[in-house]
């Protein structure tokens, strides 16, 4: 069955311009967008991969020690258009061969963690299992950008069992603290606001925000791990 578009859903514009195109022209179109959504499927399983090990580590975590390192999950497949953006900006070839060897992420998880501590504990937990290869590691956290981006970034690629085989799928893991997570939303929005060129004492005031970020970070994790009695309380108590 050929499914006609339904013009009444268009602008006159769009109508107009859609009927000036060819049906061998149409057919290519769909045939790209049809390619286009099959490159992508591994992607999406190898998100789903991924998810399942870190909720696997998450809830085994909370049962065993009586504690959740893991406060929040996310994922997000790329968009075609920002696959192409990247292309384009990268200067890589567009064969979906290209793209598959210069992209690493197309698919990607983000994992927000309580404190920096349980972000290195579980990188080591997923990036420990044997059917994962760590291709890449950005240790944004011991290196932070110059604007003050804190995160610990890694390639990894995770088998996907599909019916004619596997193949090992890239996935771009982040990982970080709630801070980091609401100082980099927050840096990211401005940064789209002012069109990539950010005022310089809003740049100014985003770093010093960053410090702040850090330094709770710290003061958290030794308030909570003196509550778990992991650590000796740093101030002394009064009789
Ligand atoms: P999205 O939609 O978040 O994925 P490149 O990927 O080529 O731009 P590189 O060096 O390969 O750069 O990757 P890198 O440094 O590991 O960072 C890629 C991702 O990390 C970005 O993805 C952001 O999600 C995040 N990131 C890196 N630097 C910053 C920063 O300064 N501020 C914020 N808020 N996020 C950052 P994308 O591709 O930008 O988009």
């Amino acid at each position: 069955m050929d499914i006609q578009p339904d013009l009444g859903l268009l602008t006159d514009r769009a109508a107009h311009a859609l009927g000036q195109v060819d049906d061998a022209a149409l057919a290519e179109i769909r045939e790209l967008r049809d390619d286009f959504a099959r490159f992508l499927m591994p992607y999406k399983f190898g998100i789903d991969e991924i998810n399942t090990k870190i909720s696997i580590l998450r809830e085994e975590f909370s049962q065993l020690h009586d504690y959740n390192p893991i406060e929040h999950l996310s994922s997000r497949l790329k968009t075609p258009e920002g696959i192409v953006e990247k292309v384009e900006r990268k200067g890589c070839n567009s064969s979906f061969e290209a793209i598959r060897a210069t992209i690493t992420d197309i698919a990607g998880v983000r994992v927000t963690c309580s404190f920096v501590s349980d972000v290195y504990r579980v990188f080591d937990l997923l990036t420990g299992q044997n059917d994962i290869r760590l291709m890449v590691v950005k240790d944004y956290i011991a290196n932070p950008k110059p604007n003050g981006y804190k995160s610990l970034h890694a390639i990894v690629e995770v088998p996907v069992f599909l019916s004619d085989g596997p193949v090992a799928v890239p996935v771009e893991v982040q990982l970080r603290t709630i801070a980091m997570d609401f100082w980099a939303s927050l840096e990211h929005k401005i940064y789209y606001k002012y069109g990539r060129q950010v005022p310089v004492q809003l740049l100014d005031r985003l770093k010093e925000a960053a410090d702040t970020a850090s330094r709770l970070d710290h003061t958290m994790e030794q308030l909570h791990d003196e509550v778990r009695g992991t650590r000796s309380p740093s101030v002394t108590m009064e009789a």
